[in-house]
This record gives C-alpha cells, sequence and structure tokens, in this order.
C-alpha cells in the first residue's frame, strides 16, 4: 500500500493537465482500477486482516482523491495566470490619434446646470459618496424610524462581527454635502452640490446610481420669493426658453417646512417636449424652505438664519432636454449611442454662446 500511495502521489505531482489527472484518478480508483482491485481482496481476507487492510485502503483512496482535487485547482489556477498574462492590456496607453472621444450627456447637464448657477452667484461643493447615517439621515430630520428611511431604498455597507455602531451608506441625495458645507464655512451660504447618488432600484425609470444637483441658499432674509425666481431663472436658461410658468404644489420633505413641488407648463405636441407652452405640466424638482432642525443640525441658529434649498435629477432633465427615451442606455457605455447622443470635447457650455450651441 505503501508503494502504491507513494507512486500515485508523484504521478500526481508531475501531471501537466487536466487531462492527465483523469487518466490517473480511472487508473488508481475507476471501476478496474488498482485500488479499486484492492479493495475486492477484501472479501477474500479473514475479518482479522480485513481490520486493518479496510480502514488503510479507504485512508488511501481517500488520501488520493484530496491529491487529485488539490492538485486540479492548482492547475486550473495556473492557466488562469497564464490566460491574465497573455491578455493583458497597458490601458495608460494614450490614443492611436483615432477621431475623439465625446462628453456624456450627463456630464453636460452637470455643467450646464452649474454655469446657470455659477452665474447667480451660486458655488460649487462636493463630499463624498459613502456617508455616515447622521449626514444623509438624522441631520435632515430623518431619524431612525422615520419612512423615509425605509423608502430610500438605502445601500448599507457592512460592519464587522460585533460592531454595533450604525453601517455607512451610500449617500441617497447630495443634501449631507450641503449639511457639511454649511458645518465647515457657516451662513449665509450659497452652493450646489451636484454628483452621484444611490437608491436600490432599478426598472425602466430608475437606476441605482443615478445624479442630482441640490441648492442652497441661507441668509437673513431669504424667502420663497427668492426661490421662485431663481427656479425660474434656472428653467428659462436650462431649456433655452424666455418665459416659463412654474407652478408650486404643496409637498412634503423630512427637511423642508413648507415643501413644494415644482412644475413648469409644457406642450408635447408631435412628441417633442415645447417648455413654456401648452396645456401639460412636467414635475422638474423639488424644494422648500430649509427646516429649522436641519439648520440647527448643522450648527446654524436658526432663529436669525434660513433659507430655501431644491434638487434636480440631473438624468431626468438630460433626458427631457435632450429627447433621450430611455434612462438606462446613459449607462450601458454603447459606442454607437455616445457617438449619438454625445458632445464634442470642445463644445462647452457657456452662457453667452448658448448652453446647447
Ligand atoms: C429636495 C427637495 C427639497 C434639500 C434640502 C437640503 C438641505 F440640506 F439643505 F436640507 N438640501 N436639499 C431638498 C429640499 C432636496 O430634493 C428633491
Amino acid at each position: 500500500m505503501d508503494d502504491l500511495k507513494s507512486k500515485y502521489l508523484q504521478l500526481i505531482a508531475d501531471a501537466g493537465d487536466e487531462n492527465g489527472l483523469e487518466e490517473l484518478r480511472v487508473q488508481a480508483l475507476g471501476k478496474k482500477g488498482e485500488i479499486s482491485l484492492q479493495m475486492r481482496e477484501l472479501g477474500k481476507m479473514t475479518p482479522e486482516e480485513r481490520q486493518t487492510a479496510g480502514p488503510a485502503l479507504n485512508a488511501l483512496k481517500d488520501e488520493i482523491n484530496s491529491a487529485l482535487v488539490a492538485k486540479k485547482s492548482a492547475l486550473a489556477d495556473a492557466a488562469l495566470d497564464e490566460r491574465l498574462r497573455g491578455e493583458w492590456l497597458d490601458v495608460t496607453l494614450p490614443s492611436r490619434g483615432r477621431p475623439m472621444g465625446s462628453i456624456h450627456p450627463i456630464s453636460q447637464v452637470t455643467e450646464e446646470v452649474t454655469a446657470i448657477f455659477a452665474d447667480m452667484g451660486f458655488s460649487v461643493a462636493e463630499g463624498p459618496q459613502i456617508e455616515s447615517d447622521w449626514y444623509n439621515f438624522d441631520a435632515l430630520n430623518i431619524p431612525g424610524h422615520h419612512p423615509a428611511r425605509a423608502e430610500m431604498d438605502t445601500f448599507y455597507t457592512h460592519r464587522a462581527e460585533g460592531d454595533e455602531r450604525p453601517p455607512h451608506v451610500l449617500r441617497t441625495h447630495t443634501s449631507p454635502v450641503q449639511i457639511r458645507s454649511l458645518e465647515a464655512n457657516g451662513a449665509p451660504i450659497r452652493i450646489i452640490c451636484p454628483g452621484r447618488v444611490y437608491r436600490a432600484d432599478y426598472d425602466q425609470t430608475h437606476t441605482p446610481m443615478f445624479h442630482q444637483v441640490e441648492g442652497l441658499a441661507i441668509d437673513k432674509d431669504i424667502s420663497m420669493a427668492n426661490l421662485k425666481w431663481v427656479l425660474e431663472e434656472f428653467v428659462k436658461a436650462f431649456f433655452e426658453v424666455d418665459d416659463v410658468e412654474l407652478r408650486f404644489r404643496a409637498s412634503h420633505f423630512p427637511f423642508t417646512e413648507p415643501s413644494a413641488e415644482v412644475d413648469i407648463r409644457c406642450s408635447w405636441e408631435g412628441g417633442t417636449l415645447k417648455v413654456g407652452e401648452g396645456e401639460d405640466w412636467l414635475e422638474i424638482l423639488g424644494s422648500g424652505m430649509v427646516h429649522p432642525k436641519v439648520l440647527q443640525a448643522a450648527g446654524v441658529d436658526p432663529s436669525v438664519y434660513q433659507g430655501f434649498a431644491f434638487g434636480v435629477g440631473i438624468d431626468r432633465i438630460a433626458m427631457l432636454k435632450y429627447g433621450i427615451p430611455d434612462l438606462r442606455a446613459f449607462f450601458d457605455s454603447d459606442l454607437r449611442w455616445l457617438r449619438h447622443y454625445g458632445f464634442r470635447s470642445l463644445d462647452v457650455p457657456t452662457l453667452h454662446g448658448g448652453l446647447s450651441s
């Protein structure tokens, strides 16, 4: 048995590929294999002989089996390493002077929105995409039991076993950036926060990652009248029309009071969107006066300061402005789609040149 063992362990160690391994398995453990034949001999033995030979044969069989499995996985690893070496690409190489790439519509629209608000005195603030539950929820007046937490379909990170601290989340909106900015700079403040946000939702009108821009203006004498003017200016500049009509519908958000959803007058005649005329209404954003508790959480005295905030879906207004029918196409990386909807890299949005010139 010792001879059999050393013979097969050596053969397995020397096997060069999976076929060779399979042949060895048959040769040793197959129906007519050497070990199987030995097993058959057990029947001819005395009970005493069988008592030692049986377990020894079984142990040998297990050992050869384990060696076969281990060698098989080592061969597979080696094959994968070999393949990865063969298919290695240097993605840092410069391009071969083919036509230039294009600007993704979401980048273009983010630039357009930024240019419009910059012209009204808003600066851009950015922050982390992985947030604490304090900045993403509590500071925004969304306590632990609040249904908005469940409704948001939040992505949570893992904590180590036994770590009782609440997990971090992928931010579900860019409002945490506004809290961080308020905390760091205090009031007065005028900022917009564009960026990626995450919710566990996937269908024709939802992707698990999408883009938002939120705005915030805090000072001693800011009212909803200022909000209305700012949003009108934004919609006129963004859709490149001289006149718009906005409709403020009472709504509810935990972080604003009062809250309003904003619709714009439009028509869909001939299947294309016209803003500022017609009999239809199109919902484009949510807004309101920042809740005193939110100001307080950010270290701002709500008896001195007040202001408005709003949130717009960048993907949605990009679809509306550029007639893109399917949200999911934004994230398919389909080159034909990008060539069709993409912007030339020298077309930088400016207000004097027209945003989509
Ligand atoms: C919205 C709607 C209404 C909002 C609130 C804040 C903050 F941080 F100041 F509290 N930022 N953004 C807000 C308000 C967002 O999105 C639909």
